[in-house]
């Protein structure tokens, strides 16, 4: 594996999975292949469990890790091509990439969408521009349109609390006071469709998710009716994707909060949200409590995940 972005990036599924699993048993078998090997963590966003569950994945498998957070202490980068640097960003891109490529064997990097301009977004202009330049495998830890670290997280949680073979898996959007990217519902969705659960998406008229992430999902725009039968209830706020509302805010209806009374709809589903989640505006204090909360277990399987994709960058170098 030389980069990380897509599901397709992982191979086979069951595989990926079985070897989480495998990890997760013995994750500190594998300490010879991280030996005099850097990791160079990114941040242009904010992370609690990204920036800990990477470095411990990275620790585990006996690596160096270093963590830039680009908005603290680095200079001002300017993104854009062509610019006449004359105002506040000392330092391109263009430079800082290969600089930081030549410390390090492996990059991670959070680059969340700016909402300015869906090409951009949608071109994981950041992103690419990492794989392009720094020479290096890259993996992306929340970059503009996708976070598979955290649906790799998720899928491995659904497969170790799964009570049928073929769940019913719902994603719902939940309204937020800003307008959250659309990374984890389309990365959810991209791992979801590539199993054979029961996979259905609820929102909003208007709050459609990108064609090739949303794919053969059912869309079903009435929340009870989705949530019907359920087995995991995976909650998320995300902006519309849709011109002329993108990274908008076109809904903000509490009707669609999850509470004890739309998981009651539910075959006794688990609830589920990757976090940071605003208690009764995302969910109520009552369903994130409750016993069939997964939301402690998902964030404790993102350590999982991320050693499962550094161990195979690894493994390829
Ligand atoms: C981010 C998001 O919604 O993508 C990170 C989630 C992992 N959340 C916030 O910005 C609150
Ligand atoms: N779920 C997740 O990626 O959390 P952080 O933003 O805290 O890293």
């Amino acid at each position: 594996m030389k980069q990380f972005l897509r599901v397709q990036d992982i191979g086979n599924l069951q595989d990926a999975i079985r070897e989480a699993l495998e990890v997760k048993q013995n994750r500190y078998n594998y300490q010879h292949l991280g030996k005099n090997k850097t990791l160079l963590m990114i941040f242009f966003n904010n992370s609690l469990r990204t920036r800990l569950s990477t470095q411990k994945a990275a620790m585990n498998l006996g690596m160096n890790v270093m963590v830039l957070d680009v908005n603290q202490g680095a200079w001002k980068l300017e993104t854009e091509r062509g610019v006449v640097m004359d105002g506040d960003k000392s330092e391109h891109l263009l430079e800082a990439i290969p600089v930081m490529g030549s410390f390090c064997d492996i990059i991670g990097v959070r680059s969340f969408a700016k909402y300015e301009n869906k090409e951009d977004d949608y071109s994981e202009k950041i992103l690419q521009q990492f794989i392009r330049y720094s020479g290096k495998p890259v993996f992306s830890m929340e970059s503009a349109t996708v976070h598979p670290l955290q649906a790799f997280a998720d899928l491995i949680t659904i497969e170790e609390h799964k009570r049928t073979e073929r769940p019913k898996v719902v994603l719902t959007w939940a309204p937020h006071p800003k307008a959250l990217p659309q990374a984890v519902p389309n990365s959810f969705a991209q791992w979801m469709n590539a199993t054979d659960y029961d996979f259905v998406i609820t929102h909003p008229k208007g709050y459609e998710l990108a064609p090739q992430f949303a794919r053969k999902a059912l869309i079903e725009y009435n929340q009870n009716k989705a949530l019907e039968n359920a087995d995991f209830v995976y909650a998320k706020n995300w902006a519309p994707y849709a011109d002329p509302n993108y990274g908008k805010i076109l809904c903000n209806d509490p009707s669609w909060t999850i509470t004890e009374e739309k998981m009651a709809l539910t075959n006794n589903g688990f609830f589920m949200h990757c976090l940071p989640v605003r208690r009764n505006v995302i969910v109520t204090d009552a369903v994130i409590e409750s016993p069939n909360s997964l939301v402690i277990q998902e964030a404790a399987n993102r350590e999982i995940s991320a050693q499962v994709v550094i161990k195979r960058l690894l493994e390829s170098m």
